[in-house]
């Protein structure tokens, strides 16, 4: 089959700002710096916005969709382990929260010995740890796909990383004191909305997601109040989101209220309509939440119909990334797929996050039109795939997705 990157193009939704467009020009950023303090009411210094606040409106960001605030990161920016803030991708469901760090609380409650409230100050007070994490959009690349897949069009852009600070889940829930029937805790963040398309529940409702125990009680796995050693921007889920390495990003729910400990597994609306997939148990389709990262790279040089010199030596260049264990290696590609060639991991392995590779290409002599393609292999053995798995619908894809090059 023949690959061609722009085929979905026209296939937006009717409130999705087609790929073509528009980064928001630097104008814009300037208006929402003034503009953006109004919303907060400035009373203390827990209210008061950052540079970092501001500039996560995206005056760097691609935008795919306005209201609900979605915006790309540019991956042929990618220039170092740490996504610069600005830099980050934003995927949103219902309109953004402005909250008051002064007003916010979390609610820890449900099946647990002492149910608590922490305030932002509180929160603060605990024990804090760093994790450089990766969040991946499920949908990340969704573009590509062939037929056409519904949801926000993704080029490679879904997948940013950052240093993270915040409180361990797992202390949160020691606190609480699990009761012995307890399972999963669900994250339920501010921000809700009405479902649109069909099957849908009558009413609003807010964005929550699931997290078994298993996974709640990890190192790793933070209620987090910075992003790259600033307070999280508002877009990011300010004043408190979780982080969840390893796992597609729709787990690290942002502007996080509640903590609600359930003895049952949840099956709630972006754990089971959205988000989820089909597996096949005792040859059975059924229904399962999407949580561990598939492996996948990603190209970022040369980008998307760069044309490169014949006979020349080019530094091919990307990120990979894998669920809990990590990657093993890259390979590159320039002949379609038949033959592969390491690549270089260039960052160190940290558990949940991406590493970067290079590849040294030497172009062919001749003009001609070249697929550039990267495979990682993970830590279990998985390679991506060439082909689609359709059970997965719109969400986790990570076959080999080629770059197309012109060689002159
Ligand atoms: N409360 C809330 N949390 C949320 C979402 C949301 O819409 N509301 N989107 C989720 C999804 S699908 C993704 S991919 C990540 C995106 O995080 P980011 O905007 O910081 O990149 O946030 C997750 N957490
Ligand atoms: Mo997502």
């Amino acid at each position: 089959m023949k690959y061609d990157w722009r085929m979905n193009r026209d296939e937006q939704l009717d409130d999705v700002v087609p790929n073509e467009t528009t980064k928001l020009p630097r104008r814009s950023f300037l208006k929402l710096a003034g503009a953006g303090l109004a919303p907060f009411g400035i009373n203390g210094i827990a209210n008061a916005l950052t540079p970092a606040q501001v500039a996560d409106h995206g005056a760097r960001l691609i935008t795919r969709q306005r209201e609900p605030e979605n915006l790309e990161s540019p991956f042929d920016a990618l220039d170092g382990p740490i996504t610069p803030t600005d830099l980050f991708y934003v995927r949103t469901h219902f309109a953004t929260p402005h909250l008051s760090a002064a007003d916010w609380k979390l609610q820890i409650e449900g099946s647990v010995a002492k149910p608590f409230t922490l305030t932002y100050d509180q929160l603060k007070a605990l024990p804090s740890h760093k994790v450089t994490a990766t969040l991946e959009c499920a949908g990340n690349s969704r573009v590509y796909l062939t037929p056409p897949a519904r949801g926000v069009q993704w080029e490679q852009g879904a997948v940013s990383t950052a240093e993270w600070t915040g409180v361990r889940l797992a202390d949160i829930l020691a606190a609480a004191g699990l009761n012995p029937d307890a399972v999963e805790v669900v994250l339920e963040g501010s921000d809700s909305g009405e479902i649109k398309d069909p099957p849908r529940p009558g009413a609003a409702l807010s964005f929550s997601r699931s997290l078994p125990l298993k996974k709640a009680m990890q190192d790793n796995v933070l209620i987090a109040y910075e992003m790259n050693g600033q307070p999280l921007p508002v877009s990011h889920g300010f004043p408190v989101r979780a982080i969840v390495p390893g796992w597609y990003a729709v787990a690290s729910v942002k502007w996080l209220k509640r903590l609600h400990i359930v003895t049952k597994p949840y099956s709630g609306y972006f754990q089971t309509i959205d988000y989820a997939y089909w597996q096949h148990e005792n040859g059975f389709p059924v229904r399962v939440p999407l949580t561990s990262l598939l492996v996948k790279s990603q190209i970022s040089k040369p980008s998307f119909k760069e044309s490169v010199k014949a006979s020349s030596t080019v530094k091919v260049k990307g990120a990979a990334w894998a669920g809990e264990g990590g990657i093993t290696k890259v390979e590159v590609s320039d002949d379609g797929g038949k033959s592969w060639n390491a690549a270089k991991l260039t960052t160190p392995a940290v558990e949940g996050a991406w590493q970067l590779w290079e590849f040294e290409w030497k172009t062919p002599a001749k003009a001609r039109h070249v697929s550039l393609m990267s495979r990682a292999t993970d830590a279990a053995g998985n390679t991506q795939p060439m082909t689609r798995d359709l059970d997965r619908e719109n969400y986790m894809i990570n076959q080999v997705i080629p770059i197309e090059v012109d060689v002159r």
